[in-house]
């Protein structure tokens, strides 16, 4: 790090910057480094990313490469065959936000990815694909698109395509966070596939229907319900849509809820889901998450900073922290995002700004 501390206020005289350089130079030999040169970045006013705006159009640029993949290596071998989306402002970090990880991933009819399991916490977002399936702890479940999966750390997860159709979803998960604590933990299971030891259904018949076991304890912070139905989301969307007037910044914006404590759907990540009508143009808003937005329904604009984008179904795009975003809705929109919303309200961090209300 030795002479990476020249910055200096232009307004210092010359002969004390000469003289406080060889001082920096000096102590950097010792580990050391002044605190005065790098306060107001370390502590800055606000939240000042290096993360950028960013769309990956699925159609354009995102398929066709991914479909190569699937010619290059199986879901086996590559352990789990995905892209990473990575922030054009966090080249080599594996990162979609200074927090959160994010890919697309393909199984193809007849493969497995095998079983495993990690502390890092994932949540799945289904872009294509009939029926392939996610096993977490020895129970299945059918995935279908717009339907949210969630393997919460420590879960032995693996995928299988038993269809005809190949399989294709958005991966979110909190490996930037695991990193930084460095408790990254992982271990591959015995077999490829894990048993089934318990029928599909059986969560969310036991957690889903605002009922639980009388003497249920919950033993981890994530929810016991591992997949979220678009069915059953789209309901629920187009009827808060009739009921009520859409809110300026957020149009119908819905949370996925842990229903053992009404929190987010992971510890560290959360997730949401928005219908904007036809026509809607939302007013600015920021805040201190970043998100991950999957467009499911519709086409328009969204104006993130100083950027414009088109979106189209199964588009991905970025705001990054403390980030303007406005949306337009052209035809009715329905957007999924995520992101570390549920870290950063428990450490208190979260903030936001609705502009102009
Ligand atoms: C993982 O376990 C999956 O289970 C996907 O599908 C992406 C990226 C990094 C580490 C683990 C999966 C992953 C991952």
């Amino acid at each position: 790090m030795q002479g990476e501390t020249v910055n200096l206020s232009p307004m210092t005289p010359s002969a004390d910057r000469v003289k406080r350089q060889a001082y920096y130079d000096r102590i950097a030999k010792h580990n050391l480094a002044p605190l005065w040169e790098s306060l107001s970045t370390l502590v800055s006013e606000k939240p000042n990313t290096p993360a950028e705006p960013a769309r990956w159009s699925y159609d354009q640029t995102v398929r066709a490469p991914l479909m190569e993949a699937g010619e290059l290596i199986t879901a086996e071998e590559a352990e789990r065959r995905v892209l990473i989306l990575e922030n054009p402002g966090l080249p080599g970090t594996a990162s979609i936000t200074h927090s959160l990880y994010a890919g697309v991933q393909l199984v193809l009819p007849g493969e497995v990815a095998p079983a495993h399991r990690h502390t890092q916490n994932a949540l799945r977002f289904v872009l294509e694909g009939k029926g392939a399936h996610t096993a977490v702890n020895g129970e299945r479940t059918a995935m279908y698109p717009g339907d949210l999966v969630i393997t919460p750390a420590w879960t032995w997860h693996d995928h299988g395509n038993e269809t005809d159709t190949p399989m294709v979803w958005l991966d979110g998960l909190d490996i930037p966070m695991v990193s930084f604590f460095d408790a990254s933990f992982a271990e591959k299971f015995d077999t490829a596939v894990q048993a089934e030891t318990r029928p599909q259904g059986d969560s969310p018949a036991r957690y889903g229907r605002n009922l639980a076991p009388v003497d249920w304890q919950p033993e981890s912070p994530a929810s016991p319900i591992f997949n979220y139905p678009y069915s059953e989301t789209r309901e629920t969307l187009a009827t808060f849509a009739t009921n009520d007037v859409p809110d300026p910044c957020h149009g119908h914006k819905l949370r996925y809820v842990n229903p053992a404590d009404g929190g987010h759907v992971t510890p560290t990540m959360a997730a949401f889901m928005q219908l904007l009508p036809v026509g809607f143009k939302s007013t600015p808003y920021r805040s201190t998450d970043a998100s991950v937005v999957s467009v499911v329904e519709g086409t328009g604009t969204a104006i993130i900073g100083n950027q414009t984008y088109t979106f189209a179904p199964r588009d991905i795009l970025v705001v990054p922290s403390w980030t303007s975003v406005t949306w337009h809705a052209a035809s009715e929109t329905i957007l999924f995002s995520f992101s570390d919303r549920a870290a950063q309200t428990k450490l208190n961090l979260w903030r936001e700004d609705r502009a102009g209300q």
